[in-house]
């Protein structure tokens, strides 16, 4: 029988030094994550599809299921005590929670990412970015500027074919599949690793004429090695790729030369969790990991995936646009 994530998450962390109290926080987004995923199914039936009508700080529209998602999570991570505040891609200002000395750790997220994929039956997903307060000075949205290395924990769900959380620490990136007997979420991938050979890219070839020459060149020589798969929600690409093997691209273009993906609750979370599995995340530049944010809602390129076509590429990208 299958660990449930309660037996795996008491057991690794509950009373460490470095991850007590990251159980409750775990277990509040599976809660939130549960939730979510019965109402994308739902949507339809519920007449929960469409937009608020709304625009959010990144001026885009706000789906209803992407408020439905916003609120779910921010009310279970309020509830599990742990959590000081919350960066969220739907709120200009970060939630400040609570700041007594158990509210030790800052979570970032992504509440529904691939939303434009909701109304089309395509698999969506969350993501989260977990800090830990280093003092217990008053939490501002300053004290969520943390790079991406200094996370102790991050997080993504996909809601598709079936529901998924993948969890990664310091010590390892794990798999819990949502078992829809009893809905509990049970250790189904074990020390998740991504494999060595890489078998696909995934990019919006529809950018292509937007990029620079030597992203261009690097593009050309993944088309001639690998086959194209994008599915235009980066935490289903990305999930595809850290089990298949894989490379992701969001390079910044023309109309958006820094890149279109959000820096602290996409492209940080998804980096730690590459390199816990083995492979590698880039802006083009630098190391995602290393970048030192400026902003919460801040965008940056983004090269993820195999660690070896990851540093190929970014080698291309900046040999060619020197000639
Ligand atoms: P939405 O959440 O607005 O659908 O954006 C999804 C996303 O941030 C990311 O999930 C995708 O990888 C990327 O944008 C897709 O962007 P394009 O539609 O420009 O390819």
């Amino acid at each position: 029988m299958f660990q449930t994530l309660a037996e795996f998450s008491t057991s690794s962390w509950k009373g460490s030094e470095e991850y007590d109290g990251l159980e409750a926080v775990v277990s509040a987004i599976a809660e939130g994550a549960t939730l979510i995923q019965a109402k994308v199914r739902a949507a339809v039936l519920d007449n929960a599809v469409g937009t608020t009508g709304e625009t959010n700080v990144q001026g885009e529209i706000v789906q209803i299921l992407d408020t439905f998602s916003s609120k779910a999570l921010v009310n279970a991570l309020s509830q599990c005590r742990r959590v000081a505040a919350i960066g969220d891609e739907e709120e200009e200002q970060s939630t400040v929670i609570g700041d007594s000395p158990t509210h030790q750790y800052l979570v970032q997220m992504d509440p529904l990412d691939g939303s434009s994929n909701i109304d089309v039956a395509v698999s969506i997903g969350s993501i989260f970015g977990i800090w830990k307060r280093e003092d217990s000075a008053k939490v501002t949205d300053a004290t969520l500027l943390k790079k991406g290395r200094e996370q102790v924990a991050a997080v993504y769900t996909v809601y598709g074919s079936c529901t998924m959380m993948v969890v990664a620490t310091r010590e390892s990136v794990q798999g819990f599949t949502l078992d829809p007997t009893d809905g509990i979420f049970r250790l189904t991938n074990p020390d998740m690793r991504i494999p060595a050979k890489n078998s696909c890219y995934s990019i919006n070839e529809g950018n292509f004429k937007g990029l620079d020459v030597g992203t261009q060149k690097a593009v050309e020589e993944l088309r001639n090695t690998y086959s194209l798969r994008y599915v235009g929600s980066l935490v289903a690409d990305f999930h595809r790729n850290l089990l298949k093997g894989g490379i992701f691209l969001y390079p910044g273009t023309e109309k958006s030369p820094g890149g279109k993906l959000r820096l602290m609750y996409e492209a940080n979370p998804l980096a730690f969790i590459a390199e816990q599995a083995g492979g590698a995340a880039s802006s083009g530049k630098e190391r995602i990991l290393d970048i030192q944010p400026q902003k919460l809602h801040q965008r940056t390129p983004l090269i993820i995936g195999n660690k070896d076509v990851v540093e190929r590429t970014v080698t291309i990208m900046n040999d060619a646009s020197m000639t």
